[in-house]
């Protein structure tokens, strides 16, 4: 097969040659099988969040988590960031170094429960932390605040066990009410942020943090107890 006659995004950037019809269907299995597996992650994930949330239910607590929201990287967008980053052109490469094609995110009433949400995942057997980035202690220039954590967990397939790699970002509602907005923006703009706009944006953020921080001073005053 030519690979200009290969219309999957994914694999018409891995097949640079000709290739013989055997191994690309081979390669499409492969392929699914490294979806099925950042697929499985993510539902772990999410399962591992209704059960805290169930057991905070459960005890009459109030709960830490507002929503959670999911989803595994499109096929253009993994292919955006491996030409991004100039990272070889194999299903291998990707696992290797993309941390985010499965993503998890996780929206907090409260700063502190982002840091009580890291620290009951992190303590699960299964999980292990590859790394973490924690954008509310150093904000990117820009605003934007979040804790990221790159964690791996085992996918158990019939057959097969793998450790799979995940973005876990944890954030509270304001933290996400800013993001999104900037997103938007970003989004919608032609030409990268003139440095006004940048400091704007970065002034709305630090806005947002004080309320944050404002919020939640007053629910400890008023004793209801934040966890
Ligand atoms: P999407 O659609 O959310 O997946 P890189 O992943 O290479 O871009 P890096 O340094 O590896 O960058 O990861 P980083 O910056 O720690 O985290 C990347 C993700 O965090 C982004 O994913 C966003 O979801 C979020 N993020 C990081 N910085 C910003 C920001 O300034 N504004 C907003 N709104 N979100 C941000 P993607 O891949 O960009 O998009």
């Amino acid at each position: 097969m030519k690979p200009e006659n290969i219309n999957h995004p994914v694999l018409n950037f891995i097949i640079e040659d000709d290739i013989t019809k055997e191994d690309y269907y081979a390669l499409v299995s492969e392929y699914q099988q490294m979806i099925l597996l950042y697929e499985s992650a993510v539902k772990q994930l999410i399962t591992k969040f209704e059960i805290f949330n169930q057991e905070y239910k459960m005890r009459g607590a109030r709960n830490p988590i507002e929503t959670v929201k999911s989803r595994v990287k499109g096929p253009e967008s993994i292919v955006r960031k491996m030409k991004k980053y100039g990272f070889e052109k194999s299903l291998e490469s990707i696992v290797l170094n993309l941390n985010d094609v499965a993503g998890v995110r996780v929206i907090c009433s409260y700063v502190s429960d982002i840091y009580l949400v890291r620290d009951m995942l992190l303590a699960q057997q299964d999980v292990t932390l590859v790394e973490e980035r924690d954008y509310i202690k150093a904000p990117k220039e820009n605003g934007y605040r979040s804790l990221h954590l790159i964690i791996e967990l085992p996918v158990y397939l019939t057959r097969t066990v793998s450790r799979v790699k995940a973005e876990i970002q944890i954030r509270t509602i304001a933290m996400d009410f800013w993001a999104s907005l900037e997103h938007n923006i970003r989004y919608k703009a032609v030409d990268a942020f003139p440095p006004g706009v940048v400091k704007e944006l970065r002034d709305c953020a630090e806005i947002i943090a004080v309320t944050d921080r404002r919020m939640e001073a007053l629910a400890h005053k008023l004793h209801q107890g934040l966890h």
